[in-house]
């Protein structure tokens, strides 16, 4: 039975790869290409789901294996799921796990079976294999499902990206198998390395199982910017036109926008939020450093062009200030800043896609940056 696509496509650019399009969840559809701000455990740090409504994020990430951890999808499950708990009524996407466990290292051992790892809290031993992601991801009850992947450290081999791309083969087969709550949607994830022929077979072997999106999968993970970009432009082009794609933990500003030109409607990154906590802004003439000296008397807003709640109301010299004092609210201000930013420039980009006039937008954000 072939079931219908949930992504519908309204135009293309002419002259590149970029798509406006949309995409149907439980939680109401999601306009594209799309950010999504992290959440990991089950709260996007430092702001409520009333400042993400009003900036109008429509869809956030959540991470199974910290909700695993502590408190536990069974619990989740008991509170209603992840939507209730966390009082989020826009849609989530959960990642699988596989990528934090992977960072884990030293913590994880990889078998045909699973994975197995220990907690990064108290250290207990613990398992998750493709079947456990997909209970644990339809007890959280996320709108979008990932299947569980190993993500090949970089530099690999291509005997190494060859081994660990046909286990997450295997494993994408269970996770479909697993996959028993129709009303969440399940996206295949394509690694391959760095290695384009392998990225194109993995690509095949995805679509032959049937998912409901395609994720890119591995990159970001210590290579320079032009072979990311490479490898994304290599996979792209093997993606069904009818169905979502989502490069995964990407990225800056311009890696968004070099994305969206090659093809892909879906990002999250912890870049804005982290970085709000760090003091490091974005702004639509780059990055500003809210600790350096020269905002200290400054009172004008920290972007003459932003809209949000705390561009209009307050100054780089307050901003300043708190992030100096290490008050809270500075993560607070400074989140709500980071994500309006990100969140204004997929918008400004599908309104660009829309007139057909993405080149040019690309040009003059390019040239309004000082820096990036
Ligand atoms: N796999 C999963 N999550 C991810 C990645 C991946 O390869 C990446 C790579 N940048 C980020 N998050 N499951
Ligand atoms: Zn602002």
């Amino acid at each position: 039975m072939k079931k219908e696509s949930i992504f519908t496509l309204h135009n293309r650019a002419s002259d590149c790869r970029a798509r406006r399009g949309e995409v149907k969840t439980g939680h109401g559809v999601v306009q594209t290409p799309v950010f999504m701000p992290v959440g990991t455990q089950g709260t996007v740090k430092a702001i409520t789901p009333e400042n993400l409504q009003e900036m109008s994020a429509g869809i956030i990430l959540g991470n199974t294996y910290h909700l695993y951890i502590r408190p536990g999808h069974e619990l989740i499950e008991r509170f209603g799921g992840l939507h209730k708990f966390m009082n989020w009524k826009g849609a989530i996407l959960t990642d699988s796990g596989g990528f934090q466990i992977f960072s884990l290292k030293e913590l994880a051992k990889i078998t045909e079976e699973g994975a197995a790892f220990r907690s990064h809290l108290d250290g207990a031993k613990l398992f998750l294999s493709p079947e456990d992601a997909v209970e644990v991801q339809q007890a959280l009850g996320s709108d979008i499902m990932m299947c569980l992947d190993t993500c090949i450290p970089f530099p690999a081999t291509e005997q190494e990206t060859i081994e660990s791309t046909n286990l997450t083969t295997r494993w994408a087969k269970r996770c479909r198998k697993a996959h028993t709550r129709r009303e969440q949607l399940l996206f295949g994830i394509v690694q391959g390395g760095m290695f384009p022929e392998l990225r194109k077979k993995h690509a095949e072997e995805l679509i032959d199982i049937g998912f409901d999106g395609y994720a890119i999968g591995g990159l970001s993970v210590g290579e320079d910017k032009e072979l990311m970009r490479e490898m994304v432009e290599a996979t792209t082009p093997h993606l069904p036109e009818d169905y979502p794609r989502y490069l995964m933990g990407v990225g800056t500003p311009s890696d968004l926008v070099e994305g969206v030109r090659r093809g892909v409607d879906m990002f999250d990154c912890v870049m804005p939020t982290r970085n709000a906590r760090n003091g490091t802004l974005f702004t639509s003439t780059g990055r500003v450093v809210i600790k350096n000296a020269r905002h200290r008397d400054d009172q004008g807003p920290l972007d003459e062009s932003c809209s949000c709640y705390t561009c209009r109301n307050y100054s780089r010299g307050y901003l300043h200030h708190l992030f100096k004092s290490r008050e809270i609210l500075s993560y607070h201000l400074n989140t709500i800043h980071n994500l309006h930013y990100y969140l204004h420039l997929m918008e400004t980009i599908r309104a660009a896609i829309e007139r057909d006039d993405f080149a040019q937008f690309r040009q003059d954000f390019y040239s309004k940056l000082e820096s990036e």
